[in-house]
């Protein structure tokens, strides 16, 4: 088929190797991801958590290396299948815990769940049950930025089906002629719901979008968090240049269906047996030696089983005191 998904040319050739330090924080974080959304499934089948659960296994290199190479100042804007995201973003996994399991002590009092967490401590500027509404939301920020004249970046995430919406088009061509400073992540996991991204792109090499606006665009492996961290670094710099936007195009593929209730079995079986092959968790943990790596699992291990307790003992919301909010409204 002409229209073929074709592999990432890796944009970060050339680049030094990534500091120690660096690789410890995403493996960090893409095994705080793995670990927390692992034990969430449980908790689903369980009955603890309710309503829909976008699991991100198998993506967890994008936000690890995208959120490295940004400050704690510098906002993203998450999706859906946000998890990922706002654990490297900083966010409380306590916090995250007792909101997915819609309790009084979440990030939204328990009222959101899943796809509604923010952290305005964070600069998290949230998750969206709307396809494609964090890419203006981020866009808006970019420009709030520049108002402001502060030196701050945004990262938007989105997947390939944002990617269609006609405010994708809207929000990058914004930022292209106001050289706004948004990094567009593009995370192309090759499905929307059940849509392949064959079936929904003319070109689905979706970076070839960004010079249409007189953007970049890049395309990289997005299973490997050195590549992402270093394609988003070149991005951030240019940004806080004021030299504009940046689209980058991260491959990537589901580990299962759109969500937890979905068995997927209409992915294509032999393309995910090779993701998996090139699974990102394991990827960043050959690069890491092996006392680093115990040191770290064990604490996240800890303190995952420490948010399902906190998430357990905590209070559910209680009617009056969302009356009351409402009323301050
Ligand atoms: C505006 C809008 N249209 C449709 C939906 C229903 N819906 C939820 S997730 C989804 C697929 C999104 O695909 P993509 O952007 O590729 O993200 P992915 O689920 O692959 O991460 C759709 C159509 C929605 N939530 N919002």
């Amino acid at each position: 088929m002409a229209n073929q998904s074709s592999a990432p040319k890796g944009a970060a050739t050339g680049e030094a190797a990534v500091d120690e330090k660096i690789l410890r924080e995403m493996y960090r974080n893409v095994y705080a991801t793995r670990q927390f959304e692992l034990t969430c499934v449980t908790l689903y089948r369980q009955g603890l958590i309710r309503g829909y659960f976008h699991p991100y296994l198998g993506e967890e290199a994008i936000a690890a290396g995208a959120c490295a190479a940004i400050g704690r100042d510098d906002y993203i804007v998450s999706t859906h299948r946000g998890h990922g995201h706002c654990i490297s973003k900083g966010a409380d996994l306590k916090l995250m815990m007792a909101e997915i399991v819609g309790r009084a002590t979440g990030y939204c009092k328990g009222r959101g769940g899943s796809m509604h967490i923010s952290s305005k401590l964070d600069n998290n500027l949230g998750a969206n049950g709307i396809v494609g509404a964090g890419i203006p939301i981020a866009t808006g920020a970019g420009l709030g930025i520049r108002v402001k004249g502060s030196r701050q970046v945004v990262i938007a995430f989105f997947s390939d089906g944002a990617s269609n919406n006609g405010v994708f088009a809207e929000s990058i061509n914004l930022a292209s002629v106001f050289q706004l400073p948004v990094i567009y992540m593009l995370e192309n996991n090759h499905y929307a719901v059940s849509t392949p991204v064959e079936c929904s792109a003319g070109d689905c090499n979706l970076a070839n979008r960004g010079p249409a606006y007189g953007v970049p665009g890049v395309c990289i492996d997005g299973n490997d968090a050195e590549e992402v961290y270093l394609t988003t670094k070149q991005a951030v710099e240019r940004a806080r240049r004021g030299e504009g936007p940046t689209l980058i195009e991260a491959k990537t593929y589901r580990h299962g269906g759109h969500h937890v209730n979905d068995p997927g079995l209409y992915m294509d079986q032999e393309a995910l047996a090779s993701w998996k092959a090139r699974d990102p968790v394991n990827l960043l943990r050959a690069k890491i030696n092996d006392v680093s790596v115990k040191q770290i699992e064990a604490k996240v291990d800890a303190e995952v089983a420490e948010a399902v307790e906190f998430a357990k003992n905590s209070p559910e919301p209680s009617v009056e005191e969302f009356l009351a909010s409402i009323a301050d409204d």
